[in-house]
């Protein structure tokens, strides 16, 4: 689990300053009759708790050549918490949705100037993807309410989806009987080799391996130092396609490759799953590397994409390790 001080964030625009007491969530759109609830209300209903790896689609951005400008990532915008809240269809399930209606579009409080529009943060999913039992409307991290930076009072959560899908500081759920068109959905979050192009979504996130890199780091360039001899490697791995089906390591910056051993997913499925293997480490110059395969048969390239967003780079991680021989 990754403490809340931790879990990475991602902000638009402002953090809202929301009064819980005057604050409501409104429904409406294709729906029988608009509904509007307060904290208490939805707190009332039955709690549903998921523990979810999320990761920024733009993880990885900084690793792209050339450089994408945006938010600089390296492979840190990744954290896995445990979410608790009432379930989406539970609360759609208050009022009849309308037989024609395709997405539910969720907009957030936040207001700010992107792609040159005032906009609210607001970003959709189909009908069908918004009413699996796992999606929730959260109010809970942790074990203690939601932080205001992670969208309090209220936020959604998708598991297994990039980042973006989460609409934190949610203030409106509307029906819709048309794709939503606007500018997180079709500018943002958009796979895209060249300025003009419609591009394909951003929707689940790809399989990624990442160490706990072993050692003390040099302050300047990052880079790895540890001594001589048998050394525990373990790092996380996950995937929102499907669970992971191995994950290998290697020493030599992907020359050679060995299984790592999971652990089994006590988090549950949607969260990261652990991975160890032992370090037989020989004094030099040393580059570890982890790579994750999942069961759909998805697995990380050696190298990312490059896109105009800088998105979804999930290139195979490497960590530069000067391994020294013992003292005396
Ligand atoms: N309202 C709103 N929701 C949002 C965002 C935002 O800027 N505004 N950022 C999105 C992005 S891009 C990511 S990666 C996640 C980050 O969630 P976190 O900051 O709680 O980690 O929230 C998503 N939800
Ligand atoms: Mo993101």
């Amino acid at each position: 689990m990754t403490p809340v001080g931790l879990h990475y964030l991602l902000v638009h625009y402002d953090i809202p300053a929301v009064d819980p007491a005057t604050w409501r969530l409104t429904i409406d759109g294709a729906v029988e009759a608009p509904r509007t609830f307060d904290l208490g209300t939805l707190r009332a209903l039955q709690a549903h708790e998921v523990v979810a790896t999320m990761e920024c689609a733009g993880n990885g951005r900084m690793r792209l050549r050339p450089h994408v400008v945006s938010q600089p990532w390296l492979q840190e915008a990744v954290g896995t918490g445990r979410w608790r809240g009432v379930r989406l269809r539970d609360v759609l399930a208050t009022t009849r949705i309308a037989g024609n209606a395709v997405e539910v579009l969720f907009t957030g409080l936040d207001r700010g100037l992107e792609h040159g529009e005032e906009q609210l943060f607001a970003r959709s999913l189909a009908l069908e993807a918004a009413l699996d039992a796992d999606v929730l409307l959260a109010y809970e991290l942790n074990g203690g309410p939601l932080p205001p930076q992670h969208g309090f009072p209220l936020r959604l959560l998708v598991p297994g989806w990039y980042g973006m899908t989460n609409v934190k500081w949610l203030t409106r759920i509307t029906l819709l009987t048309e794709p939503f068109t606007g500018p997180q959905q079709l500018q943002s979050y958009r796979l895209r080799s060249a300025e003009g192009e419609e591009g394909e979504p951003l929707s689940r996130m790809l399989p990624r391996a990442l160490l706990v890199p072993p050692g003390i780091p040099e302050f300047m360039t990052r880079e790895r130092t540890v001594v001589a001899g048998m050394h525990l490697l373990e790092g996380r791995a996950w995937s929102g396609h499907a669970p992971i089906a191995s994950v290998e390591v290697s020493d030599d910056g992907g020359g050679s490759w060995w299984p790592a051993a999971l652990d089994p997913p006590t988090l549950g499925p949607h969260a990261w799953r652990r991975f160890s293997t032992e370090w037989s480490a020989t004094p030099g110059r040393r580059i570890l590397a982890c790579r994750a395969r999942d069961e759909s048969g998805l697995a990380q390239p050696d190298e990312g994409t490059w896109n105009l967003g800088g998105y979804a780079n999930n290139g195979v991680q490497r960590i530069a390790v000067d391994v020294i021989p013992p003292a005396g």
